[in-house]
């Protein structure tokens, strides 16, 4: 019974495609046993998950309630948008509805009524996940495609932005690009973005409604027409530099920067006919789960893979709690035809107990010990299982014991520490004077000058006496007659003849005083 059951689990990767399942069960000469493959979620129309904004503010019709014409008939102006009536309004989750047949649902924005300034308006489409585009990215417009627009796509949940296409009625006057087709790109090119001209001339609103990025036209680059050679295609994936990376996405964006014109120029006198308005945008991909996972779901908001091999992440991206005996690594979709599932191994099961929270990939036996210890901890770290951080660092308490970032560097202050060791929250040992964690300063009444010294003199306590100015608290810098460290000392005490003519001779004595002052300064600052 159990052979058959085996026998049947065995025989259906190759029944419902490639890498459909992540590991089925089978006898082998040693008995039974699970068997692993490379494997990914089955591709689904990504809209249903996707969440929309539109900007920028105010550019969805409807408030106030306007009225709009159509290119067809445009002095028949009986359309009326107005968001406060159900019937009438055209919010952004129209496109993404599923529409009873013949009867479309579509976002709109304002009219061209500001015309000459341009009307502008951004959709932008977030999964917060990673997903492989398998398809065309097909919009559907009504009432004319743009004339220019722009489609950007983010692989970083919309922290950074890359053009993705550009697609206008002239290539040269809107983006000063030559127009080009994506069916003439060649292996080497398979991911160059270009401009094209097919989506965007008119030819009647009703007539060719949708503008496509063509991820087929791509695949067959590499798979051939209708896509039979996709083991050629699965190769290339996985060997040319940045191909995965190019129809992979967490964000899309269109930029709609002209819309559709009816002719070659805008009508001053009827600015009600021009708009935008999209009923659909249709994207079907898969969850990225770096071939370790078949199934991903819609959990939280979110949709998360549901990781095999061992893995963890929202992409399957590392390896799970006690399975880090070697690094991380995604599946390949090779070699042919189950691919590698490249799995994440649990500690321990090459030698004794040895995780080395993937800061090694290698553990050595040392045999007088009798113990099995990490080789070449890297990240900082250091330690049998690479578990402590190396001297000079501390322990990083927002990080997991696996993270590269586990280990901070102390980096205290090499004259005002001890030594360059901290304790585990980042503290520096602070020679005499200093202090803060990472002793760059001075504690109360004591002054930096290469390293903290005592004040010598202040406002409070060590006051410079007899009219002398205390320097940076450094030294009193006292009048003329006067010395000691807070200028407490009267020269004439300590020698008669400075007290000579010392009264009358105010000014040209100042001058001199001055002079002596300057002088001081001067020497002071170079030292
Ligand atoms: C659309 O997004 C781009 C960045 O991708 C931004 O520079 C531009 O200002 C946005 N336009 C509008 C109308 O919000
Ligand atoms: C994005 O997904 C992550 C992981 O599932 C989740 O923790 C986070 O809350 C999500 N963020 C938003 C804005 O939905
Ligand atoms: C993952 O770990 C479990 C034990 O928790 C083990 O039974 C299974 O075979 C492992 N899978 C892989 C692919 O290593
Ligand atoms: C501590 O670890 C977290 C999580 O990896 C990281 O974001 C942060 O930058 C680390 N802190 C420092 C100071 O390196
Ligand atoms: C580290 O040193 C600082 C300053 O001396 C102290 O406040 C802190 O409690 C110390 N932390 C630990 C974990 O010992
Ligand atoms: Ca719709």
């Amino acid at each position: 019974m159990l052979h058959l059951v085996a026998l049947l689990l065995h025989c259906v990767p190759l029944a419902m495609g490639q890498y459909d399942i992540c590991k089925s069960w089978v006898t082998t000469d040693d008995g039974p046993s699970w068997e692993f493959y490379a494997c990914q979620p089955k591709a689904m129309r990504m809209k249903d998950y996707v969440t929309v904004r539109v900007d920028p503010a105010g550019i969805t019709c409807g408030d106030p309630p306007e009225r709009f014409c159509t290119h067809e008939n445009p002095y028949l102006c009986s359309d009326e948008c107005d968001a406060s009536n159900p019937d009438l309004a055209h919010p952004p989750k129209l496109m993404f509805d599923s529409e009873d047949e013949g009867l479309a649902t579509y976002w709109q924005s304002v009219t061209w009524r500001r015309y000459p300034e341009p009307l502008l308006a951004n959709i932008t489409l977030s999964w917060n996940k990673s997903i492989e585009l398998t398809d065309d990215i097909v919009i559907t417009f009504e009432y004319g495609r743009p004339t220019i627009m722009m489609l950007e796509k983010s692989l970083d949940n919309g922290r950074t932005w890359h053009p993705y296409q550009y697609y206008a009625d002239d290539c040269m006057e809107a983006f000063s690009m030559p127009a080009r087709r994506v069916r003439d790109l060649s292996t080497t090119s398979a991911n160059r973005v270009l401009c094209t001209e097919e989506y965007s001339r008119w030819a009647g609103s009703k007539k060719e409604k949708t503008v496509r990025f063509e991820v087929r036209d791509r695949f067959a680059i590499f798979a051939g027409p209708d896509l039979k050679n996709m083991d050629n295609l699965y190769t290339r994936l996985e060997s040319a530099k940045g191909l995965k990376d190019f129809f992979t996405v967490t964000d899309l964006r269109m930029r709609l920067l002209r819309p559709a014109l009816g002719g070659t120029y805008v009508q001053r006198e009827n600015l009600y006919k021009y708009f935008y308005a999209v009923s659909n945008i249709e994207v079907t991909g898969r969850c990225k789960c770096n071939l370790h996972a078949n199934l991903c779901t819609f959990k939280e908001g979110s949709l998360q893979c549901e990781c095999e091999h061992n893995t963890t992440g929202q992409d399957c991206g590392k390896c799970k709690k006690n399975f880090r005996s070697r690094s991380w690594r995604a599946g390949s979709y090779l070699p042919l035809p189950n691919g590698s599932p490249n799995a994440c191994a649990a500690a321990g099961s090459a030698f004794g107990n040895c995780e080395c929270y993937g800061h090694s990939n290698r553990c050595s036996y040392i045999d007088f010990l009798n113990v099995v210890t990490c080789v070449s901890c890297k990240h900082n770290t250091r330690g049998q299982h690479c578990q402590h951080c190396r001297l000079g660092f501390y322990r990083n308490s927002s990080a997991e014991l696996d993270d590269e970032n586990v280990c901070i560097e102390c980096n205290c202050n090499q004259i005002g520490s001890m030594h360059d060791r901290c304790n585990e929250t980042g503290y520096c040992e602070c020679r005499e004077g200093a202090t803060g964690p990472k002793c760059d300063d001075c504690l109360p009444n004591y002054y930096w000058r290469q390293g903290c010294f005592p004040n010598v003199c202040d406002d409070e306590l060590l006051l410079c006496q007899n009219g002398g100015t205390c320097y940076q608290n450094q030294r009193c810098i006292c009048p003329v007659g006067f010395k000691g460290v807070l200028c407490q000392q009267s020269r004439c005490e300590v020698d008669k003849k400075d007290c000579d003519g010392a009264p009358g001779v105010g000014s040209s004595l100042g001058t001199v005083a001055l002079g002596v002052l300057v002088l001081q300064l001067h020497a002071w600052g170079d030292l």
